[in-house]
């Protein structure tokens, strides 16, 4: 039985690294059972069947897991493993966003792995020395690194961060750079990359895999794609909650009381959402929340009619049993 790890996850089969040979392998067939499939970062035990081919026997116990819930109901999904620090990536362009990057930290939070976060883009940014402020007061123990990956500014402060023990991985939105770091970290233009979108700092989703590379620096490094929605980020009810009242308070500014959020004739809420203070999903979960609880209210209000027309009867059958007894027994 060999040892590997997994850097690559194919259609039907894996990429396997195993002291600086690369393998595809297949799983056994017992991996269909229970649909628990290897994902990059796993170290597994596998046999070697032929010259090209292997099969993976076992995934070896992980150290640590990235989860995130799926775009539809609730059942999560491995993203990745046995990474020890998580490299957050904002663009100094669109893409920045204090709420998001909050997702973010969460998330390495939940996943109890430690945070890095890289601010890139320095070149195309102003007043960097502000920005860096406003999110190292959101960041608390997760160090902020401002950078240009395309320049190389400060790209060396990243590595620092590098140990021959470390596996990071890169999150963040298409086009904030996740691939232009790679290749700087790795000297090398392993990554494609892709160009925005000039109006909103879009990316094109160049990324489509997550992929492990092994720094000849020490160290490996998973680049991911850009996460398309961030509802896939477990949030609790507490952030819930505060979305919300967020959301409320802007609603409060719209030009009509009975505003929808749907059209932008004087809607504050979508000029928040062009203005990045909020972001489309938020508004989204708002408007379900908004429904939910609505709804909730109605329901406690005919409780609450049904109460005192309970009580009201009773009242009244008590009046009228008084009278029939008084009838009944006529004192008069
Ligand atoms: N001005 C500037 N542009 C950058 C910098 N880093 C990356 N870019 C550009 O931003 C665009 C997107 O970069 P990528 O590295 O492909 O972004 P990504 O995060 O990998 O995107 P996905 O793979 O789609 O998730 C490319 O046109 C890069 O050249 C930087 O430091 N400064
Ligand atoms: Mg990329
Ligand atoms: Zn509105």
């Amino acid at each position: 039985m060999h040892t590997g790890r997994i850097i690559a996850e194919h259609k039907t089969n894996f990429r396997i690294l195993d002291e600086g040979v690369e393998r595809i392998a297949t799983v056994r067939g017992s991996f269909f059972e229970d649909g628990a499939f290897p994902k990059v970062g796993d170290w597994v035990q596998y046999e070697i069947v032929s010259e090209d081919q292997a099969v993976i026997e076992e995934i070896l116990p992980r150290s640590s897991v990235i989860k995130r819930k799926t775009a539809h109901g609730e059942e999560e999904q491995v993203m990745v493993t046995n990474v020890n620090l998580m490299v957050v990536v904002m663009g100094l362009d669109g893409d920045y966003n204090l709420s998001r990057l909050e997702r973010y930290l969460l998330l390495a939070k939940q996943s109890e792995v430690p945070a890095v976060v890289v601010l890139n883009k320095m070149d195309i940014a102003d007043d960097v020395a502000t920005t860096h402020t406003e999110v190292e007061a959101v960041a608390g123990d997760a160090p902020v690194i401002v950078v240009s990956a395309e320049q190389g500014t400060n790209m060396d402060t990243l590595l620092s961060h590098f140990t021959d023990n470390t596996t990071a991985v890169l999150l963040g939105s298409s086009g904030a750079g996740k691939s232009t770091i790679t290749n700087w970290l790795l000297s090398e233009d392993k990554q494609a990359t892709g160009t925005i979108r000039e109006d909103d700092s879009r990316g094109r989703h160049t990324t489509t895999a997550r992929e492990l590379f092994t720094l000849t620096t020490g160290g490996a490094l998973i680049d991911t794609p850009g996460i398309r929605e961030l509802s896939l980020l477990d949030t609790s009810e507490e952030d819930e909650d505060a979305v919300f009242s967020k959301i409320e308070a802007l609603a409060h500014e719209c030009r009509f009381a009975d505003c929808d959020h749907e059209k932008s004739a004087g809607c504050r809420v979508l000029e928040a959402i062009e203005e990045g203070l909020i972001i489309e999903r938020e508004l989204a979960s708002y408007k379900k929340l908004k429904r939910e609880r609505e709804h909730e209210a109605i329901k406690r209000d005919v409780f609450k009619q049904r109460q005192s027309e309970k009580k009201r009867y009773q009242g009244y059958k008590k009046v009228m049993d008084q009278k029939r007894f008084e009838q009944d027994n006529d004192w008069n």
